[in-house]
Parts: structure tokens; sequence; C-alpha cells
């Protein structure tokens, strides 16, 4: 029998770990675990950067991105784009369960979110609305509160600071020894309408399998998916790299592919875990990367290792 872990992104990883431990240690299957730790933060108003409440694309809209995978059947699902529906996760997991696809999107994920029985709700809350307005890129030329008038400026979009952070990512080993992962977002604040990341990509957010281990990722997802950056983390576990190690290779990689073309530091962090429960975590410069480890009925907050260029 397996010691139970998780392992979850930023310090509100902490809502989600506090969440999916104890369901763990309660015998629950790791994709029931951890779906429910991200669901803890997804629905929780006062998180305003994931889920419900959390900040707007450029127009106003909040669209959440999602996928799950189970590390024992390699069963996966996601959604990208999704408006309008509490949790993003628990219907990737639908589209897992109830299609024989992996990724719905837009009017199509809404759709059959309904047809499944998921309500239609209000996403946004005064204080996610009230920031959106001061904090849009915008605002500056426009004058303080009042709304935006370009609504299409530059897509800075390596530019992330703690404000932006905004993907929960879950991993959890359960006492069988099976790992389940969950990967949610609203994506980045102020995105361009339309635009998705890497949240909901299985082998870009999110990987996991039983016989290499777990890895997700937060930061900018274009750099992400630009090297595949949750498969190969878990396929340098396969070939024997502990998760740390393979952590901080694809951090090296990151940064190689980001000097290439100019935009170096590409902020983003990976983490993993793999079959022993062992964990890992690392990210890119500038990235202030925390991360959320579960076990033996404690959970307790880190600070990732930044990997600069010359690592
Ligand atoms: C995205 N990876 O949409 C997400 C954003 C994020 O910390 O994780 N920010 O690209």
């Amino acid at each position: 029998m397996a010691e139970p872990v998780v392992i979850a992104t930023w310090p509100f990883g902490k809502i989600a770990a506090e969440t999916t431990l104890p369901q763990l240690a309660a015998g629950k299957a790791a994709l029931d675990a951890v779906i429910a730790g991200a669901q803890a933060v997804e629905s929780d108003y006062s998180v305003r950067s994931v889920g419900f409440g959390s900040i707007m694309d450029k127009i106003g809209r909040l669209t959440l991105d999602s996928c799950v995978m189970d590390g024992k059947t390699l069963n996966c699902g996601a959604v990208a784009g999704l408006e309008h529906i509490r949790s993003a996760s628990a219907v990737a997991r639908r589209v897992m369960e109830k299609t024989p696809h992996i990724l719905i999107v837009g009017e199509g994920a809404k759709w059959f979110a309904l047809e499944e029985g998921f309500k239609l709700e209000m996403p946004l809350s005064i204080e996610g609305l009230k920031e959106w307005y001061e904090r849009h890129p915008d605002a500056k030329k426009e004058g303080k509160g009042k709304a935006p008038n370009q609504i299409l400026g530059p897509d800075d979009i390596n530019i992330i600071d703690e404000k932006n952070h905004d993907t929960v990512t879950v991993l959890g080993l359960d006492k069988s020894g099976s790992l389940g992962g969950v990967c949610t977002t609203s994506g980045l604040a102020f995105k361009r309408p339309g635009r998705v990341g890497d949240s909901p990509i299985i082998g870009a957010g999110l990987y996991v399998d039983d016989e290499a281990g777990a890895a997700g990722a937060t930061g900018v997802g274009e750099e992400v998916i630009r090297i595949s950056g949750s498969t190969y983390v878990v396929e340098l576990m396969r070939s024997g790299k502990t998760p740390q190690q393979a952590c901080e290779l694809a951090c090296q990689r990151v940064n190689k592919t980001a000097i290439r073309r100019g935009v170096h530091p590409a902020s983003l962090a990976f983490l993993a875990l793999d079959p022993k429960g062992n964990v890992g975590a690392a990210c890119t410069l500038r990235t202030n990367f925390q991360y959320a480890v579960g076990r033996a009925g404690k959970v307790e907050l880190l600070k990732a290792k930044e990997i600069g260029p010359d690592a």
C-alpha cells in the first residue's frame, strides 16, 4: 500500500492539498481526490486567479480551461474556453467519462456541460470586476476606473506577476499506488479572447502515467506547449530522473528555447510526483513559484528552486 501524497501549484494550492489529502488518506482514488481539491479553489470567489471570481480576458469575459488525467488507464478529458460553468475540471472529467473525445471547446463545451446537468452561473465577482478595471493594460491610458476603450492592446504574454498566476494543478498518489492529475485555470489575465494556453492540453499543462510519474505546469502556457512540457517531465522520469531533476531539466529546456527566440526569461514552473511518492518542482527566473505538498496528514508550502540560463 502506498503512502498518499499530493502536490499543488501556488499558495492557493494549499486549499487544494488540504482538501485532497484527507480524501486520499480515506482511500479515495487519486483522480477523485485531486479533482475535489481543484474544485475547492475553482469555486472560491476570493481566489481571484482561478475559476469563478478571477480576472477576465481583455473584453471582460471569464473563460475557463481544464484537463484531467488518470494514470492507471491514461484516460483523459479537457475543456477550453468554457463560460458560465463553475467547475471546468468537473466538465473535463465528464468529457473523459462520457465521450470518445479528449478536448471540447467554447460553446460546444458549454452545451455539453448543460446536457450533463451542470447549471449556468454568474462567474464574476464585484472584486474581480474592480480589479479588472484597475489593472487592465489600457487603464492608465484611459484613466483609472474608466472602461478601457482600446480592448485589444499588445500581447505581453511573457509578463507574469504575482497577481497573474492563475492555474491550480494538483497531482496525487493514492493508497493503491495510482496517480491522478488535474489542471484548471481562467488562463492569463487580460488574455486575447479565444486564446488558449497549456492548461487544457494533455501533454502540455498535465501528463500522468502510473508507469512513469505525473507532471503539471503553470506560467506562460505558450512556452509550456512549445516543449510539450509535462510530457517531457514525465518522460525524463521514465528514463530514470527524479521528479526534481526532471523539473529542473524541463526549465533548462524552456530557458534555452526562450533565449533562441529572444524572449528570455519566460516565466513558468513545473511540478512532478513519481509513483513512489517523491515530489519535485522548479521554475524559471523571476517566477517566484511556491507549491503545496501534503503527506502524512500535513500540508506545507515550499518555494521552488529557480533555474537560470546557466544551469
Ligand atoms: C495559461 N498556464 O493559460 C496558464 C496560465 C498560468 O500562472 O498558469 N499562469 O497559459
